[in-house]
């Protein structure tokens, strides 16, 4: 079976996934590249060979010639075009955030329940990266002990315009939450937003962020998306008995001039590309199979994450420690091999 996708979104991520379905995806083909701006859905789908463009995603989610849908148009647009292809039956693998709010991530969820069948994977990738599995792994083998904190470092080169310190909690640390519950296995329970004094508000400036889980551990989350020197992600996983850290990823080290150095990539595409594969293979054989890909973020994830955002802006603005407060979890949503 060859899964016919609709890609909706002609922007980085959507022309990065074009290229992957396209180039590096057995058993799926790029049927349809859809962008209000019909000269980029034109260009993604010329260089990515796929067989026609759109400029309507809702008509394009309808065609009878696409059996799945992949969301990575603006973050706003995710939920309504996961609700349509949730209507139609069609599976989704939607970009995150999976909604800007908690109650658009329900919506999603109530119509997945409602059908009594999950549709929809959500783009937390990180999931897929060897680097974040192998952490996992290490913690689940009990070499370093139980876990009892995690450090993480989130930097980008410089954010885009009009990207907001708030996007900086709601479009960018997403991947951090969801990376610790991931890893930790462990629900955040409260969280509280720091900016440093000095920095000038109204541009998107640095966050430092507090939480702690269900399980007792605190984690710390630093967002600097004007970091200027290249992205770089970092964790560090402390055990009662040892530490993992994410390695040195740059193939590479050059020594020279009485000196040392590694490049890092200019975003986030070369560091994720092995996720980004990986997480998108997966969803094609979940849709071959039936069976949702394992170790994959859901809508409840996508919730999560989105919930946590939403408890984080809030501590932002108050300057307090703010409680994540999440719905009932459905059965839906139970680990695998859980569900009554
Ligand atoms: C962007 O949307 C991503 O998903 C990247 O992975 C992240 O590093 C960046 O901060 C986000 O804006």
């Amino acid at each position: 079976m060859t899964v016919r996708v609709a890609v909706i979104g002609a922007g980085i991520m959507g022309a990065d996934h074009a290229r992957i379905v396209s180039e590096e995806l057995a058993g799926a083909d790029l049927q349809v590249v859809c962008d209000v701006s019909e000269a980029s859905a034109r260009r993604v789908a010329e260089e990515n060979s796929a067989q026609d463009v759109s400029t309507d995603p809702v008509a394009a989610i309808r065609r009878k010639d696409v059996d799945a849908v992949l969301i990575a148009s603006p973050d706003a647009t995710h939920a309504s075009l996961t609700l349509e292809a949730i209507k139609l039956g069609k599976p989704v693998l939607c970009e995150k955030p999976l909604a800007l709010t908690s109650e658009d991530c329900l919506a999603v969820i109530e119509a997945e329940c409602a059908i009594g069948r999950q549709f929809v994977q959500v783009g937390f990738m990180r999931r897929f990266d060897p680097s974040y599995v192998d952490m996992k792994d290490t913690l689940c083998a009990g070499k370093i002990g139980g876990a009892i904190m995690m450090h993480n470092f989130h930097r980008n080169v410089e954010a885009p315009a009009g990207f907001s310190g708030l996007m900086a909690i709601t479009n960018s640390a997403p991947h951090e939450f969801d990376a610790v519950r991931y890893v930790l296995d462990a629900e955040i329970v409260s969280i509280s937003a720091f900016e440093p004094k000095r920095c000038t508000s109204g541009a998107c400036n640095p966050v430092v962020l507090v939480m702690e889980t269900s399980e007792g551990q605190l984690i710390t989350v630093e967002v600097n998306n004007n970091a200027a020197y290249g992205y770089d992600v970092r964790a560090e996983l402390v055990g009662k008995e040892g530490a993992v850290s994410l390695g040195g990823l740059a193939a590479v080290r050059v020594d020279r001039s009485l000196s040392s150095s590694v490049a890092y990539a200019a975003d986030w595409r070369p560091r994720f590309h092995e996720a980004y594969r990986l997480q998108n293979k997966a969803w094609i054989a979940s849709i071959t199979t039936g069976v949702p890909a394992a170790g994959a973020a859901n809508a409840w994830d996508g919730y999560c994450a989105t919930a946590i955002a939403e408890a984080g802006a809030r501590s932002l603005e108050s300057g307090e420690k703010t409680r994540v407060d999440l719905a009932e979890r459905s059965a839906l949503y139970d680990p695998a091999g859980t569900a009554a």
